[in-house]
Formats: C-alpha cells, sequence, structure tokens
C-alpha cells in the first residue's frame, strides 16, 4: 500500500491522539494505539497484532527481530490467524501452512474508542485467489480491543449456500522472561496429542514446564489457562469462548535454528498459547451462519 493510501485510511478512520494508520515494518499499514490505559498495534497484512501493552506493565506479546514483514509471508509472532487450515493442509501438501489468511492484507472497518480502550475491527473475504485452496465463500472479521485487557474475536460467516468445515486458531506468541523458569496451569488431567512423538495421544499431568520441542494440541478445553512469568515476575491469563482446543508450543533450540525468520535464541523468549478449532474438533458451520470465536488476555499479578 502506497503512503497515500496509508494518509486516506488515517484520514477516515485515525483516532488523533488515540489511534492512527501510519506506515509500519516493511512499508505495510499498522494501527497504531495509544490510550492512558493502553499501547497495542495491528497490522492490516494478516490484521495481525504485534503488540500489547497495558500501562504500567511490559509488553506482553513477542514479535521475532528476524519476522518478515512483506506481503505473501507471516509475521512472525504476535497474534497470526490461522484459517481455514491449521498447520498443514492434509489434502493439499502445496498449500500454504495455517491457511492464507494471515500472509495478505485485510481491509480496516472501523477503529472505535470507549473510554481508555480502542476496538479495532479488520475484515477478509473469499476471492478468486482463495478459491484457488478453498472453494468456499465466507467473509471473516476479527476485532481486537486494546485496553487493560486484550480482547480477540474472529468471526467466521459462511456467505454461500454449503455448509462450510474449518479450522481457526488465534496462534497467539506470548513473551516471556526465560522460558525455563515459565509454567502453564490450566490443563491438568486435559488430554493432548504430542506432535513431536508421532501425534501419540496423552493426558497432562499437573502444569505445563517446556524442557524440549513441544508441539501439543490439547482437545475438549474450555478454560482459562495461565502462564506463570517467574523471569518476568508475572501472571498472564488466557480466557476463552467458543473455543475447543488449545496448542501449546515452543520449537526449542533445534528447531528454532531452521527458521529462517525467527533468532537461534529467540526460542527461550516465547511460548505459544493459541486459542483454536482444530483437527476433530474442527467447526461446521450452516450456510448464513456464523460462529464467533474469543480469546481475552489479562496481566493478573505482577510482582
Ligand atoms: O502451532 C504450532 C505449529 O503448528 C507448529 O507445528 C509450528 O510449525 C508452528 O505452528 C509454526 O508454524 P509456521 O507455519 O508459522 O512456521
Amino acid at each position: 500500500m502506497n503512503l497515500a493510501a496509508i494518509a486516506e485510511l488515517d484520514r477516515h478512520f485515525g483516532i488523533p491522539g488515540i489511534a492512527r494508520v501510519v506506515v509500519g515494518n516493511g512499508g505495510l499499514a499498522k494501527v497504531a494505539v495509544n490510550t492512558r490505559e493502553t499501547a497495542g498495534e495491528m497490522y492490516l497484512h494478516g490484521a495481525h497484532v504485534t503488540s500489547w501493552q497495558p500501562r504500567d506493565a511490559e509488553e506482553v506479546l513477542f514479535v521475532s527481530a528476524k519476522s518478515r514483514w512483506e506481503d505473501g509471508r507471516a509475521i512472525r509472532g504476535g497474534v497470526p490467524i490461522c484459517f481455514p487450515w491449521f498447520a498443514d493442509n492434509a489434502n493439499d501438501p502445496s498449500a500454504p501452512a495455517h491457511g492464507f489468511v494471515r500472509t495478505k492484507a485485510w481491509q480496516l472497518e472501523s477503529i472505535v474508542q470507549a473510554g481508555d480502550a480502542v476496538t479495532v475491527s479488520m475484515f477478509t473475504e473469499s476471492n478468486d485467489d482463495t478459491k484457488r485452496w478453498w472453494p468456499a465463500d465466507f467473509q471473516l472479521v476479527f476485532r481486537t480491543t486494546f485496553g487493560s485487557e486484550l480482547n480477540l474475536e474472529l468471526v467466521v460467516r459462511n456467505t454461500g449456500a454449503t455448509s462450510l468445515r474449518f479450522e481457526e486458531a488465534l496462534h497467539t506468541y506470548f513473551r516471556v522472561g526465560q522460558i525455563e523458569k515459565a509454567q502453564l496451569q490450566g490443563l491438568n488431567a486435559v488430554h493432548y496429542v504430542d506432535k513431536t512423538d508421532s501425534n501419540r495421544k496423552k493426558i497432562q499431568q499437573g502444569s505445563i514446564v517446556i524442557v524440549s520441542e513441544t508441539d501439543r494440541v490439547y482437545l475438549n478445553t474450555k478454560g482459562a489457562i495461565e502462564l506463570e512469568d517467574q523471569a518476568l515476575r508475572r501472571r498472564i491469563g488466557v480466557a476463552k469462548e467458543n473455543s475447543l482446543t488449545t496448542v501449546v508450543w515452543n520449537p526449542w533450540a533445534e528447531k528454532a535454528k531452521a527458521m529462517s525468520d525467527f533468532g537461534d535464541a529467540e526460542w527461550t523468549q516465547m511460548i505459544c498459547i493459541e486459542t483454536c478449532n482444530v483437527s476433530d474438533l474442527a467447526v461446521e458451520l450452516a450456510p448464513g451462519q456464523q460462529h464467533r470465536m474469543k480469546a481475552l488476555v489479562r496481566v493478573v499479578t505482577r510482582d
């Protein structure tokens, strides 16, 4: 998008002193939010949230210093939106991992201020390009409220005449001080598929502590999760609605080295806690219907 087009979006949607549409990394357009309560950023590319920092707290989201910022590539970090499939497409190995909406520009729908919170809405819909990969009619709306909490809402509308089956994920990268000093609570006794161990089904016992490459799909989960970060001396809460699966991922050292858009040592500073509906718990949506998945992130305590 050229500078004039970005300036035009700012003129149309911007709220002076609160939320502006500006040029971001790679020349990509982003909405930058700054209120007494919070600061945050969201790119039109992939409707990608890349920053959320409630006042008096450190940045909550991780973004790689080696991320790409270009059309056709996913931003490494923040909140990538995976749709309409998760990970590789079982029916088409040539299809892009995690679907096609995280690598393309979305359209800005609105920026609305309510007190010290700001809601940014973006949308994208099916077209000839998307139908190359997935022959369906749909519209996606993604609303993000930046405030003392971070509210993420993905709405999928079936705008066609046939039923849809899709996977969806808010593939959130949380920043941690030191992964070895972090743990996750809230998934005790939950069944999961271990993607690092031939997709074996296992049961979580106690808290999750990351001690090696971790890539797990927790099944039939509705409850909130807490990320305890001893190094940054804080707890992050992640609650959700209309999501029946949770993915937990850390690439650890070897995988990190193999990723060109990720720093070799950055695995120590992040963990993905993904609010999703994947695998056998994908969503079925009838024509004319919509599905709304929500994640609510908050800094529970800071010492
Ligand atoms: O969410 C976990 C996962 O599916 C991992 O298997 C890993 O591949 C990660 O996503 C990152 O995927 P990406 O396509 O962004 O490199």
